[in-house]
């Protein structure tokens, strides 16, 4: 029971093949207190029974570009728990077009939107919830590889990885002074909504599954079980780290 009684933030459950999901099971099951956050009307009747699934404790709206609905929700956090120790940030975003084209055609609005909803919008969590967070609290946000090396068709999102990486290595550096730690992890593919449509993710997988040390692709519970471990006391000294959770594939050169 890695998480006993600590109240946990989820942003980014879509349905349960996320990895918000499987992060939830493995918090749920180390004995975490749950709450999810849901973007828009559709998402909300999907995250609903999952709450439930997980005996979580209250959803709250939160599209993470706009500052209200982050204000709002922090709003709601304080007057449902007081304080915060886990906050999971699973969230990224760019126009289809960004991901099907070259790198080199991409327009300053679809830059924008990639950076604004998947890199700006941890700095603006951190900051908003930074009066809520409990002494040896912990922050996760999801990065890909894609951010280190030039993965085919990820473009706009890569550069957003990167951003998001960064931000990952400042915000240690802010929040550590009142003990608050965070770390980035990084999954290999996984079969999640944000992953259907992409031309040729399938062969990506595929092409993953080969080459990786471990011979296969990660399962959104073992991320959830390395978030588990990172949010925890067990990594008390652990933060402004990224670290690799994708069976070994980054290690390899050729
Ligand atoms: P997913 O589609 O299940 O989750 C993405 C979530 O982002 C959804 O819940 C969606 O509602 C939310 N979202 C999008 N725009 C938002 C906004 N403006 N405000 C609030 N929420 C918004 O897909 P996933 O694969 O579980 O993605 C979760 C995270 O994991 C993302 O950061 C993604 O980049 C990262 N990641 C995914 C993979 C993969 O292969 N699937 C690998 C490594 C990292
Ligand atoms: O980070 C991601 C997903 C990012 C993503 C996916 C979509 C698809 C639908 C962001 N925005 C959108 N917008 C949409 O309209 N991954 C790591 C999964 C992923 O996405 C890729 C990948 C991989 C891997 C896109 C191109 C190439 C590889």
């Amino acid at each position: 029971m890695l998480l006993k009684d600590k109240k946990c933030l989820i942003f980014g459950v879509a349905n349960n093949k996320s990895i918000a999901y499987g992060i939830a099971s493995a918090f749920k099951a180390n004995g975490a207190k749950l709450a999810f956050s849901y973007a828009g009307d559709a998402i909300k009747k999907r995250v609903e029974p999952i709450c439930e699934e997980f005996g979580g404790e209250f959803t709250f709206p939160c599209d993470v570009s706009d500052d209200g609905q982050i204000a709002a929700a922090v709003d709601i956090a304080r007057e449902k728990w007081g304080t915060v120790d886990v906050l999971v940030h699973s969230v990224a975003f760019a126009a289809r077009e960004d991901l099907n084209r070259r790198f080199i055609e991409t327009s300053r609005d679809g830059f924008r939107l990639a950076l604004d909803v998947s890199a700006y919008s941890l700095t603006a969590l951190c900051h908003a919830f930074e009066p809520l967070f409990n002494p040896g609290a912990s922050v996760l946000t999801m990065t890909y590889y894609g951010a280190q090396k030039v993965i085919p068709n990820y473009n706009v999102m890569g550069v957003a990885k990167a951003a998001l990486e960064a931000s990952v290595r400042y915000l240690s550096v802010d929040l550590g002074k009142q003990n608050v730690r965070i770390n980035a992890i990084s999954a290999g593919p996984l079969k999640t909504l944000a992953a259907t449509g992409i031309s040729d993710f399938r062969h990506l997988y595929s092409f993953f599954e080969e080459r990786a040390p471990l011979g296969r692709n990660v399962t959104t519970l073992e991320v959830g079980n390395a978030a588990a471990f990172l949010a925890s006391d067990m990594a008390a000294a652990i933060t402004g780290e990224v670290m690799f959770v994708d069976c070994g594939y980054n290690n390899l050169g050729v």
